[in-house]
């Protein structure tokens, strides 16, 4: 199944039926006086999140959604069918936008979490809703109102409390297969990981968090370059990132440059996500001796004047991931803790995330119209005889799934 993180659908509810024009007409009740009844109501549409949906791939299918009209009033008072609604599921962490005005609609995050993105009309009187002292007979009825018409876009960000980041190969998926069930294909070549993956990291019975491996950047990656930042995103509701740096890189290169690389291409995306907690996990620590490790380590806080949390680990071989996941839960519970108790913190963090929502969404926007242009230069070179291949960004996969 294709992993799908972003799609634009047309919605069209329902309009109401109409009103109904009638008299009452028997045999012996010629003047039966009005009975047209009233139209019923349109169907409205209905966004809701389902966890046993992970993709928005269905709505790159189907971009137009309609709901039923109500029916039509009948004589002797019958109002008309109400429109059905019509429910459209999206994956949890689906957040609804307004194309064109870029309003956020709706932000689902909680299965079942529910919005009515189309609100139905409402039906039209029948001419029975005219009758009074002063006019028995009333010939007015009233039109059904039109549903509401609505461009949307679903954005969907996978929901983790840590994220993984570093370049390709320095091991990000061998870190989330060790320390989860989670078990995201693993190989010495990089762009190994094209989709996120998510992973449930159980400390105890009760303490659990989960964390996504997305695939790896490179330099100029804000600017399109590899896979491009577009997997970025996901990291914005995170509460920490893990800046993993392969240590012995099989082709020589500093860790400490790669380690900037990372950093620049992060500050370029979204400087709120830059400022957002990091820890730097340095990997492959078996591939150095012992006796050079600590000082391996010490060389790299000097050289990037690292002032956060490091951990030293290796993830093929399970070393020092577990204090990392330990220190992980305790950093989340703090946090959680908090965000309960101090609601000047609980702001700031609430604050942040709409921040970096907004500039991870500039970012992309910048970036698709950038392609567009790309594109639409391509298209008039190849009028004029060029021919390149056109690129297409959609990645087939298996869907983002969670693993426990
Ligand atoms: N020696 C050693 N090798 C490791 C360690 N962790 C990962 N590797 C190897 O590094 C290579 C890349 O690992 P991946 O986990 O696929 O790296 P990644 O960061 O997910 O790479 P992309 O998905 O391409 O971004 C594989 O050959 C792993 O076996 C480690 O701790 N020690
Ligand atoms: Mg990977």
């Amino acid at each position: 199944m294709k992993f799908v993180d972003e799609a634009v659908i047309h919605v069209e509810a329902g309009s109401g039926g109409n009103g109904c024009l009638s008299f009452r007409r028997e045999k012996f009740e010629p003047m039966g006086g009005p009975d047209g009844g009233n139209g019923g109501r349109g169907g409205s549409i209905i966004v809701r999140a389902e966890s046993a949906v992970n993709t928005l791939v269905d709505f790159r299918y189907t971009r137009r959604h309609r709901a039923k009209r109500g029916e039509g009033g009948r004589g002797g008072n019958c109002t008309g069918r109400s429109g059905d609604d019509l429910w459209l599921s999206v994956p949890i962490g689906t957040t609804i936008i307004s194309e064109g005005t870029e309003e956020v609609l709706a932000d689902l995050v909680e299965e079942g979490q529910e919005v009515i993105v189309a609100k139905g009309g409402h039906g039209g009187a029948g001419n029975a809703m005219f009758k009074s002292s002063t006019n028995r007979s009333p010939r007015k009825t009233t039109n059904g109102v039109e549903g509401e018409i609505r461009e949307l876009r679903f954005e969907l960000k996978v929901l983790a409390d840590v994220g993984l980041l570093g370049l390709p190969n320095a091991g990000k998926s061998t870190f989330i297969r060790s320390v989860s069930a989670a078990k995201p294909k693993v190989a010495d070549y990089p762009f190994t990981t094209l989709i996120p993956n998510l992973g449930v990291v159980a400390i105890s019975r009760h303490q659990q968090f989960v964390i996504a491996d997305i695939p790896g950047l490179i330099e100029g990656a804000a600017e399109g370059a590899g896979l491009g930042i577009r997997f970025l995103k996901h990291l914005a509701r995170t509460r920490l990132l893990l800046h993993l740096v392969d240590v012995a890189p099989m082709d020589g290169s500093d860790p400490a440059e790669s380690a900037r690389v990372i950093m620049r291409e992060l500050e370029k995306f979204s400087p709120a996500l830059a400022g957002q907690e990091r820890w730097l996990v340095l990997n492959k620590i078996d591939m150095v001796p012992e006796e050079e490790r600590e000082a391996l380590r010490q060389r790299m806080v000097d050289e990037l004047n690292w002032k956060g949390p490091v951990f030293v680990v290796s993830a093929i071989s399970h070393q020092g991931t577990d204090d990392v996941c330990k220190e992980i839960m305790k950093y989340i519970e703090e946090c959680a803790f908090r965000c309960e108790e101090d609601v000047e913190f609980a702001e700031k963090e609430e604050q942040h995330r709409i921040t970096l929502e907004e500039e991870a969404r500039a970012k992309m926007r910048e970036l698709a119209e950038q392609k567009a242009l790309r594109r639409e230069q391509r298209k008039l070179s190849q009028e004029e005889g060029d021919d390149e291949d056109d690129d297409d960004d959609d990645f087939d996969g298996p869907e983002v799934f969670y693993v426990e």
